[in-house]
């Protein structure tokens, strides 16, 4: 197997040239953003073998995020190309040091909205040791819902299922963001912020009301900020184990989370205990955090293992 599946959609990302606010916006830049390409192509820059599963448009804006995806080392074999439906497109601003970050999506009914069991090779989702998924997909439409309920149902030899919650309200309106729980409570390694839980189910921002909220994930890691990161794992010995994160100059947020979970399989995939899997997701987060697009391009693996096994009194 590979090391990791990841499955969702990727849009063409178009961000002001300066920042501005959209209204403002004259010209745009041209990226790639999607929660889970951005997860698969941290790992392969991390020397994993990764592969992605989705939907484009057979467009412009198509070609290009196949092109970017494949060039950053990820398997894009089973994408597949939608002559009927477009590629998904979302402007954004940065959110630049405090300012606020505005969101303006254009994927509905884009060829990824219509991901559906029908179209998914179950074998090729189950190719890797880990299926990483979020709860970006199962607001995109019904089929994209059934999909993930399908992918995070039980089955024999299911690679582990990591599912990071990435609450978006604007996917969520109307419909009922406790569906996004059940998803969860059916993953083996959830990855969820404390405002992200304390937004989408009313629990109180800290790890152990979150765990209270989803008593189920073998491992539950709920990110708390510039506070660091709690790692909650369940059986006959659980443990907790928190590790604060490092104090960086905060640039823009986007793409922190992704980096934090790319971080934290790839240590996780490597065997590392857990402080580490928390410290390799820190430092992740940390080069995401000091950039302003999605990527930061993670820093040299080498510079990674040098920095994680620092010896800080504030990384306990
Ligand atoms: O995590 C960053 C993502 O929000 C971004 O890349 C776009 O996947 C995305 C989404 O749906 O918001």
């Amino acid at each position: 197997p590979v090391d990791l599946v990841c499955l969702g959609e990727s849009m063409v990302a178009l961000r002001p040239d300066r920042p501005t606010s959209l209204a403002g916006a004259e010209l745009f830049a041209r990226g790639v953003g999607g929660a889970e390409s951005n997860v698969a192509c941290a790992l392969a820059a991390a020397g994993h073998t990764v592969r992605w599963i989705s939907r484009l448009g057979a467009d412009g804006f198509g070609d290009h995020l196949l092109a970017t995806v494949a060039a950053a080392g990820v398997d894009t074999t089973w994408v597949d190309r939608d002559p009927d439906r477009p590629t998904g497109v979302y402007f954004r601003t940065d959110g630049e040091r405090g300012a606020t970050l505005e969101v303006a999506y254009y994927r509905a009914g884009s060829a990824a909205s219509a991901l559906c069991p029908a179209n998914v090779d179950p074998a090729a989702a189950d190719s890797g040791r880990v299926l990483h998924l979020t709860g970006i997909t199962p607001a995109l439409s019904d089929g994209c819902l059934d999909l993930v309920r399908e992918l995070t149902a039980p089955r024999p030899a299911r690679p582990l299922v990591s599912f990071d919650v990435n609450y978006r309200a604007d996917l969520w309106r109307g419909r009922d963001p406790a569906l996004l729980r059940d998803l969860a409570a059916r993953a083996d390694l959830v990855f969820v912020g404390a405002d992200e839980a304390a937004h989408a189910w009313g629990t109180r921002a800290c790890p152990h009301a979150v765990r209270r909220a989803l008593p189920e994930p073998a491992t539950l890691v709920v990110k708390e900020g510039g506070r660091g990161a709690t790692v909650l794992t369940a059986g006959t010995r659980p443990e907790v184990v928190h590790v604060p994160a490092p104090r960086v100059d905060v640039v823009a947020p986007v793409g922190a989370g992704d980096a934090f979970a790319a971080g934290y399989l790839s240590a996780t995939l490597r065997g590392l205990p857990l402080p580490l899997r928390l410290r390799h997701g820190h430092l992740a987060a940390a080069a995401a955090l000091t950039v302003p697009g999605d990527h930061a391009g993670p820093p040299p693996r080498a510079l990674v293992e040098r920095l994680a096994a620092l010896d800080d009194p504030t990384w306990a």
